[in-house]
């Protein structure tokens, strides 16, 4: 009997050759791809299924489900559908080390089996970017980008204002998964204080389309600026003026320094932080007013030229167009002569109106700004005035013109009576008449 059956082997073969795929009881598998912790389906096909048993078995040949029974323990896998068209379970959660080839297997008189071999992707997580070191204007930065875990190994690319940068990547492979880096370094100057760079990681375990992106704050240090601003233009006596000391610098300088010149501050004065409080004021609050910051990069200081001007009078308003040129003299007079201003002033008191508050800038430091004062609004006033005066002027020009033209028109055709009276005479007679009105004219 045993020898018998040892004899039906080769022929079964031969039979199951000759007959071909589809022909007997069959098993086909696919490949899975599934990213980590993701679920995976494997699906044995059974053709012409005619109730033997079927067996699942893991990569380490245990059994999985037998003929629809759960033969493993491990609640991750769950038999989806035992159909005789096929056998499907489902992997949730999906780890490394379900990794490999699951068998499919037909017990029948000639056992079939089929391997699905399972693959785990690992996808990356939210890049790690750091910064070597702390950036200072002028300098450069440094900045790394850290994937830990990736499989295959994640592509980083280095991003600034949509812009691609070029990075220097190095992987290294630790067990199934890589662990990639990547550095960039570029110079740095203040205005890129606060700009974002970007890392992003891709790869098949992604969604395609998909990445991962970590934004980097810049952080670059750089020395103050210091600019003061004026709450008015002109100051008159008995005005409150506020002087404002806009600062910028990283680190933001913690202390903002009011001084005046060489003479100590009024006494009425408020400095609070960045604002200057000079409430009251007198001719004897004129001075040069600074104000100073600093931090471990540098220091700045600005300068703010306070001259205090008499009350207006009506008069002076009405009058302050007209005094445009004379502001400009001044302004020079008082450059090189502070002392000098005052009488000036009282002299033609006309001017006062125009004269104005000079600023200006910081004096060595970097990032000084020297303004002088503006006034537009006088400019126009006197251009506008100006145009006026010689549009006028235009037109009693064009009149007084015209007039002339039609003298001379009038002379033209005296002329021309020469040719059609024909005597000489009463021609001449006529002409001389016509350049006699002529002189009255001009006179
Ligand atoms: C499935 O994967 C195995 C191992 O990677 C490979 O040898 C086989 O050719 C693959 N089969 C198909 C159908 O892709
Ligand atoms: C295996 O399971 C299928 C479906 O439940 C059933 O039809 C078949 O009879 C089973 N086979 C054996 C040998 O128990
Ligand atoms: C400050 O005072 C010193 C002497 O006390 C003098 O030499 C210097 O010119 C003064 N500076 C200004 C800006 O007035
Ligand atoms: C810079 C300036 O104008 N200084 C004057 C401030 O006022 C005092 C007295 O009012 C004058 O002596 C300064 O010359």
């Amino acid at each position: 009997m045993g020898r018998a059956r040892r004899f039906q082997w080769p022929l079964l073969l031969l039979w199951a050759a000759a007959a071909g795929p589809g022909a007997g009881q069959e098993v086909q598998t696919e490949n899975v791809t599934v990213a980590e912790g993701g679920v995976a389906e494997i699906t044995c096909r059974l053709h012409q299924y005619d109730g033997s048993i079927v067996v699942i078995q893991n990569p380490a040949r245990q059994t999985l489900f037998f003929n629809g029974t759960r033969a493993l323990k491990d609640e991750r896998f769950q038999l989806e559908e035992f159909s005789p068209r096929r056998v499907r379970i489902r992997l949730s959660d999906a780890r490394l080390e379900d990794e490999g080839g699951y068998f499919c297997q037909l017990y029948t008189e000639d056992t079939h089996h089929q391997i699905a071999t399972l693959t785990v992707l690992v996808a990356p997580e939210n890049p790690i970017v750091e910064v070597r070191e702390q950036a200072v204007e002028g300098g450069e930065v440094e900045l790394s980008c850290l994937v830990p875990r990736s499989r295959p190994a994640a592509i980083l690319r280095w991003y600034r204002d949509r812009k691609e940068l070029k990075g220097v990547t190095s992987g290294q492979e630790n067990g199934k998964v890589w662990s990639v880096a990547s550095t960039v370094r570029f110079r740095v100057d203040r205005k890129d204080d606060g700009g974002i760079v970007t890392c992003e990681a891709q790869n098949q375990a992604l969604p395609s389309g998909h990445s991962k992106q970590t934004q980097y704050v810049l952080d670059v240090q750089y020395s103050p600026t210091a600019r003061i601003h004026a709450s008015q233009a002109v100051v008159r006596e008995g005005d409150t003026l506020v002087l404002t000391c806009a600062v910028t610098g990283n680190p933001r300088p913690n202390q903002i320094r009011w001084n005046r010149g060489n003479e100590s501050l009024p006494e009425r004065a408020e400095a609070v932080g960045e604002t200057l409080t000079l409430p009251g004021l007198v001719s004897a609050d004129n001075g040069t007013y600074t104000c100073e910051a600093s931090n471990k990069h540098g220091h700045a200081r600005a300068l703010y030229v306070l001259v205090v001007y008499a009350p207006m009078t009506v008069r002076q308003e009405f009058w302050s167009g007209w005094a445009l040129d004379q502001r400009f003299k001044y302004l020079e007079r008082f450059k090189q002569d502070g002392k000098g201003f005052r009488s000036e002033v009282k002299e033609k008191r006309c001017a006062i109106s125009v004269l104005w508050g000079m600023k200006l800038g910081e004096e060595a430091d970097p990032g000084a700004v020297v303004e002088a004062q503006t006034s537009v609004p006088y400019a126009i006033v006197g251009g506008i005035l100006a145009l006026l005066v010689f549009l006028i002027i235009c037109v009693l020009v064009g009149m007084v013109w015209c007039s002339v033209r039609q003298k001379g028109s009038y002379l033209t055709h005296e002329a021309s009576g020469l040719d059609e009276q024909g005597e000489a005479r009463e021609a001449f007679l006529n002409g001389s008449d016509g350049h006699k009105r002529k002189e009255e004219f001009f006179i």
